[in-house]
């Protein structure tokens, strides 16, 4: 369940980030944007005082561990949200032991913890760090870019941090998405593999079989196989009825997505890449044709008629009773209780085309990786002679060895290092209840602080948990969207921006869901919906997502161009 965890917290983050987004950087003068740059004089690493042994500022090691020179203390404190019961976290005592930096962690329940911290930075009573799903963007741009009370970071990371330094150069959008709109990094990423791909119709080649029918290709196929899903026992079990053709992950419907095959997939809001750039489609004949269709499919009993009701442990139970024969869904193990070494016989349904169009793309949720910007903070309570040494902690984190630990277990307890350089992790199952909770997901590392998964590792994990996943991105590639930019909403509009934001998705889904379902008509209500699309502030809404991508781009090149620069600067002073 691990990577649906990290993918559920991701996603809430993802959400977060483009609903509070904000931006203090654009409005007129600038007078916002002076915090920021007063505590970048009072803590920069050219501060620093390091000795011919390289101990800085009398205190702390520039390289290598422990972190915390001989006789020395380096003490800070992390306000976070973590779910932990016990506050006992494996990693985080092996971190404080090999680093040598008393790292002390002051957690609450979600709810708890947001209330307090508002309170905390109101009162000017916060702690060294700020971690977690607690900040928004504009917590970072009121605090950090507008009063100066969270240090800018890059210059540190440059100097102290070579781990993150490489994930801001070499990990696709992540300094872009980093770079709040006055051009210093307050935060220490958050990155991990996601595919591009997170949903997607997955079909039963079982059933497929036994219709003696091939995966479909087109609509009008898939039609036909649903259809004899329903007409025959697919399934076998004797009872020609019991069959659901077609069904979706109630958390995760994802309907926008299934207009991929008329040409106009998109999220929740209606917002899509369509040849390179950002646009609404949610108002087109594109997207009308393909509710038309799905309602097609619900009214003659195809798709399943608690759709639209069912609750998780429902649609698992159908799956378990072998009773689905498509569903939207992450993997199949989501719903199918695969017994070890099981293999699944579930595949993805490509990209359909369809007699509208003929060169479909589904809407794509990453690059293959996704960054969070706003995990963690340092703040100017902070010691400034200390915070190459908390840097160079958070560093360690995304070292790969410690990385791989706080994700999946200490080695080698419960990883194996292999001399081929590959890394097995055991069946925990074979360990003893009290190493189980020990070793255990929540109590590794609190799950809310910034981590890494190094690019492109794989761990070899018994039993393997998404094992079809890995064939999806590849039967996608050349059919998908791209990926939205990520983007600051101004910060005048973001109360504004985020309330329209939230009715247009919620407009949408639940009028596409009546449509689907036959409890009003599309024809009829196409007008009036589209009317009232715009009543909610679809013009400014897509207008402000337009402007923030182009600004989005235009930095992305600027910093691009700085980052060369200062690499020929330097080529320059070493000649
Ligand atoms: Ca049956």
């Amino acid at each position: 369940m691990k990577k649906k965890q990290l993918m559920a917290l991701l996603l809430c983050g993802v959400m977060a980030a483009g609903v509070f987004a904000g931006c203090g950087g654009s409005g007129e003068g600038g007078s916002t944007s002076t915090g920021g740059d007063t505590t970048a004089e009072k803590y920069s690493p050219e501060n620093d005082e390091v000795d011919e042994n390289g101990v800085v500022n009398g205190k702390w090691n520039k390289e290598g561990l422990p972190i915390v020179a001989d006789g020395q203390e380096v003490s800070c404190t992390v306000f976070v949200d973590d779910s932990s019961s016990t506050g006992e976290w494996y990693m985080v005592d092996k971190l404080r032991e090999d680093t040598g930096i008393d790292f002390n962690i002051e957690y609450y329940a979600n709810e708890v913890a947001t209330e307090k911290l508002s309170l905390a930075l109101s009162s000017g009573d916060y702690p060294e760090m700020i971690g977690g799903w607690l900040l928004k963007d504009t917590d970072i741009l009121k605090y950090g870019v507008g009063q100066g009370m969270f240090v800018p970071l890059e210059d540190y990371i440059e100097a102290y941090a070579p781990n993150i330094q490489q994930i801001l150069d070499e990990v696709p959008g992540a300094r872009e998405t980093m770079t709040a709109p006055d051009g210093h990094i307050y935060t220490i990423p958050y990155t991990v593999d996601a595919p591009k791909v997170d949903y997607q119709i997955s079909i039963n080649t079982r059933w497929l079989k036994n219709v003696g029918m091939e995966v479909p290709t087109t609509t009008d196929e898939f039609y036909e196989v649903l259809k004899a899903f329903k007409e025959q026992d697919a399934n076998g079990n004797g009872d020609p009825n019991d069959e659901i053709p077609l069904s979706f992950d109630p958390n995760n419907k994802n309907i926008n997505y299934m207009m991929a095959w008329f040409g106009a997939s998109c999220d929740g809001n209606g917002m899509t890449m369509k040849d390179g750039e950002v646009e609404f489609v949610a108002n087109t004949e594109e997207f009308k044709e393909g509710v038309k269709f799905l309602n097609k499919l619900y009214s003659e009993g195809l798709i399943d008629q608690e759709a639209f009701t069912q609750d998780s442990s429902i649609w698992e139970s159908k799956g378990g009773n072998d009773l689905l024969g498509a569903t939207m869904c992450y993997a199949s193990s989501d719903f199918m209780p695969y017994a070890n070494g099981e293999t699944p016989d579930w595949v993805s349904l490509p990209v359909l085309t369809s007699e509208n169009c003929s060169d479909p793309k589904w809407y794509q949720d990453s690059e293959g990786v996704s960054t969070i910007r706003t995990q963690l903070v340092i703040t100017n309570k902070t010691d400034p002679a200390d915070v190459g040494a908390i840097v160079r902690f958070w560093d360690t984190v995304f070292e790969a060895d410690y990385s791989i630990q706080i994700i999946n277990g200490p080695i080698p307890e419960v990883v194996q290092k292999n001399d081929n350089g590959e890394y097995t992790k055991i069946d925990v199952s074979t360990l003893s209840q009290e190493d189980q909770d020990r070793y255990s997901w929540a109590n590794l590392w609190p799950q809310a602080l910034p981590k890494y998964v190094p690019l492109g590792f794989e761990i070899k994990t018994t039993p393997e948990p998404y094992q079809e996943k890995g064939e999806v991105d590849a039967k996608y590639e050349g059919h998908l969207t791209g990926v939205l930019p990520s983007y600051w909403i101004p910060l005048e509009q973001a109360d504004e921006m985020s309330e329209v934001q939230t009715a247009i998705q919620e407009y949408i889904e639940q009028t596409v869901a009546q449509w689907i379902a036959g409890q009003a008509d599309i024809d009829s209500g196409w007008d009036a919906y589209c009317e009232q699309l715009n009543t909610l502030g679809l013009e400014e809404y897509v207008q402000m997502r337009k402007e923030t991508a182009a600004e989005a781009q235009a930095a992305a090149g600027e910093s691009a161009e700085t980052t060369e620069e200062s690499a020929e600067t330097t080529e320059e002073a070493a000649e």
